[in-house]
């Protein structure tokens, strides 16, 4: 095992990779998983590894709309689980409506296991979607197999770290799609209703702490916070957020050269 130095400028970055690597070796994350944690990685990078106002304002939302609706599930798949068991798990404990269902691309009967145990070791009793024996129509891959009790009868589903052929099935379903995605311009995004261009730790412990706050919130006002934000509005919003940073960083570069090179 690498020993990270604690004094490395990325060192939670090079912590996070290190476990991540570890975690595939275990089976819960596939090797494309780690090319998706790059992806995202590059992504957060250009936002400024922080969440935005547009983007805090988006969870808030999906606070709201977790909170109204009658069936909700949070769609999991190896790297949600690697990622985030323990806030996946504090979130269902906040909103003991939310189911939580095992969904994979690369599904075997042991990786679905896998994750689930991953889940079950942070605290969650009840996991869905390690035997599923229904099928999502218009989605041939393994994707497609769902619990019928749980994704097949959601009205909302939160779907993280997805496939754009997923998301767009889910929403032709009937679904009310809420992605958790940093890439402003993934399939994902551009199908979901309420597409959260953050990280996803970020969100999960804020989704948390925001519907413990609007638990008592009358229904009324958590509609009109579910309806205060715009899908292409938020993809747009990502999109000047790295536009504005790089020019940003774009003319600091300039101003820190030393004047005798330029
Ligand atoms: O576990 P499996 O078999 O279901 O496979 C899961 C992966 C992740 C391999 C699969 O879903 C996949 O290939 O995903 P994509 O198509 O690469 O999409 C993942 C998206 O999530 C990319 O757009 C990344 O930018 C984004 N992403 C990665 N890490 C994070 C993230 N978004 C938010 N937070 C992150 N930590």
């Amino acid at each position: 095992v690498t020993r990270i130095p604690r004094s490395h400028p990325r060192y939670r970055s090079l912590v996070l990779r290190s476990d991540l690597a570890e975690k595939m070796a275990r089976g819960v994350v596939v090797p494309e998983g780690l090319m998706a944690h790059g992806r995202g990685e590059a992504f957060d990078y250009l936002l400024g590894e922080r969440s935005y106002p547009e983007a805090l304002q988006a969870t808030r939302a999906a606070a709201a709309r977790l909170l109204l609706a009658q069936r909700p599930v949070l769609s999991v798949n190896g790297n949600v689980a690697a990622l985030a068991a323990n806030e996946v798990a504090a979130l269902a404990k906040a909103l003991p409506s939310l189911k939580v269902e095992v969904n994979l691309f690369h599904r075997t009967p042991g990786r679905a296991e896998q994750v689930a145990e991953e889940l079950r070791r942070a605290g969650l009793r009840t996991v869905l979607g390690v035997h599923p024996t229904a099928r999502l129509r218009g989605l041939p891959s393994d994707r497609g197999w769902v619990e019928a009790t749980g994704i097949l009868l959601a009205d909302v589903v939160l779907v993280p770290l997805e496939d754009g052929d997923r998301a767009e099935a889910l929403v032709r379903a009937g679904k009310f799609v809420i992605a958790v995605d940093l890439n402003p311009l993934s399939r994902t995004a551009r199908a979901a209703q309420l597409p959260l261009v953050d990280e996803l730790v970020r969100v999960l412990r804020h989704l948390k702490t925001e519907v413990v706050r609007q638990r008592r919130f009358p229904r009324r006002a958590l509609a009109t916070l579910a309806a205060s934000v715009d899908g292409p509005e938020l993809r747009a919003a990502a999109l000047r957020r790295i536009s504005a940073r790089l020019e940003a960083l774009a003319r600091e570069d300039v101003r820190e050269r030393p004047s005798k090179a330029r």
